[in-house]
């Protein structure tokens, strides 16, 4: 039943999308292909959120003393999290566009009882390289200790457009910049890991990794740009990032440990301006996991107990599930990784000189 209605579901946006694209035919192909494969990993993401529903729980311990900074803290699933650490007590940095918007968080969850935990709001733009240097700057000078880094922000599809950098919007904010940041501050990471507990890095990926590959002739995807090729490409980035820097803490015995989380498939407005939302706007509300589900397995990737000593993992309605070969492949994330150190002409990795590269 379920199969029945998720294909047909399938077919008609994919139908819709292509009929939409007044564009050359090969574009046409390559974009409904894209289509497919994201709907038919969208809707097994969606089934696999129903069925695990009862696995979708998160301990929220008492964590007195403990920094966690987000980026995009203040709508959608970060908003969420930001909730839940406060409910166990942490202080918690926001990195957003919109100062206010941050400060109304703290305001709406006091309203909502939550008691405990503190706030300090910073400007950040992460797709800017300049944004993100003077707040990590910030940062770093008034929080010496960075127990978790959650890595949320992102956008998801939209028009063909550079940052003030000049790289692909979606490639910069869901990724670059977050690479930049958690450079910048690896040394405030580190200062927070403890023998018996790691400090983290959660970043926040989305099962579309699985239809990505990065294009290193062209990483911006100029020459033939396909929303969904470009976003796929920015999350797969982010785990193969991720792995990476597992391996370098391990090998270096830094006292950090890193995940990526898929939230789920859920119902914010990332979706906006997508065809399945224009077509079905009923829909999300009705089979995408609420905000706060989404949030759930990003707090547990941070907080669970169970997940000490378990980084490099990626993390599904709070289980460690296998990632594809393409995210295992070590040659593929060193490859990335220097690359990606050489766009942003950084030398040091984790080392920064006077915060500033
Ligand atoms: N929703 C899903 O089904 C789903 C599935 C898989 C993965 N994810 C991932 O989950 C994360 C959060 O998504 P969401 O669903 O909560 O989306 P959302 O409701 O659209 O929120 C996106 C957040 O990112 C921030 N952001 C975007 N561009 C930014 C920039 N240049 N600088 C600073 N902040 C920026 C936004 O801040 P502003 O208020 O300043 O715009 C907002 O706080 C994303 O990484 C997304 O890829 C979501
Ligand atoms: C998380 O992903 C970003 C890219 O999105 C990367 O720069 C950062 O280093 C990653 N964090 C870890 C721990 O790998
Ligand atoms: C990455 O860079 C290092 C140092 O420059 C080099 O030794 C290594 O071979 C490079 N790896 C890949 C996969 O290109
Ligand atoms: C569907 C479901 O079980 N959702 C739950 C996920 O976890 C959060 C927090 O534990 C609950 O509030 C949700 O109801």
């Amino acid at each position: 039943m379920f199969l029945l209605i998720g294909c047909g579901i399938i077919i008609v946006v994919t139908a819709v999308a292509i009929w939409r694209s007044k564009k050359p035919l090969n574009q046409i192909l390559a974009e409904a292909k894209y289509e497919l494969v994201y709907n038919a990993l969208g809707s097994r993401a969606v089934l696999e959120d129903m069925v695990m529903k009862s696995k979708n729980k998160t301990e929220l311990p008492v964590l007195t003393g403990k920094v966690a900074l987000i980026t995009g803290g203040a709508r959608g699933i970060g908003a969420e999290v930001v909730q839940m650490l406060l409910q166990c007590d942490v202080h918690v940095i926001i990195g957003c566009r919109n100062v206010q918007a941050g400060d109304q968080v703290l305001q709406r969850c006091r309203d909502k009882g939550v008691a405990t935990g503190d706030i300090s709001v910073y400007k950040l733009d992460i797709s800017h390289i300049e944004s993100v240097k003077s707040f990590a700057k910030v940062v770093a000078e008034k929080h010496p200790k960075i127990n978790y880094l959650i890595n949320n922000a992102g956008i998801m599809f939209g028009p063909y457009i550079e940052s003030r950098d000049g790289f692909e919007s979606q490639f910069s904010t869901n990724y670059l910049g977050h690479f930049l940041l958690t450079h910048l501050l690896f040394p405030q990471i580190c200062a927070g890991g403890t023998e018996s507990a790691n400090s983290r890095i959660v970043n926040v990926s989305s099962c579309a990794y699985q239809a990505g590959k990065i294009n290193f002739e062209d990483i911006n995807n100029r020459e033939r740009y396909i929303a969904a090729e470009a976003y796929a490409q920015s999350k797969l980035a982010q785990i193969l990032f991720t792995n990476y820097v597992e391996r370098i803490c391990r090998k270096e015995k830094f006292l950090v440990q890193t995940h990526s989380v898929h939230p789920g498939i859920v119902n914010t407005e990332l979706f906006d301006g997508t065809y399945l939302k224009n077509l079905a706007p009923w829909m999300p509300s009705l089979v995408f996991k609420t905000p706060e589900q989404g949030a759930v397995p990003i707090i547990h990737s941070c907080v669970s107990p169970r997940l000490e000593g378990r980084g490099g993992t990626y993390i599904h309605n709070c289980r460690i599930f296998a990632t594809s070969e393409t995210a295992k492949s070590e040659d593929l994330q060193e490859k990335l990784f220097n690359f990606t150190k050489d766009l942003l002409k950084i030398d040091n990795f984790g080392r920064p000189r006077d915060n500033n590269n």
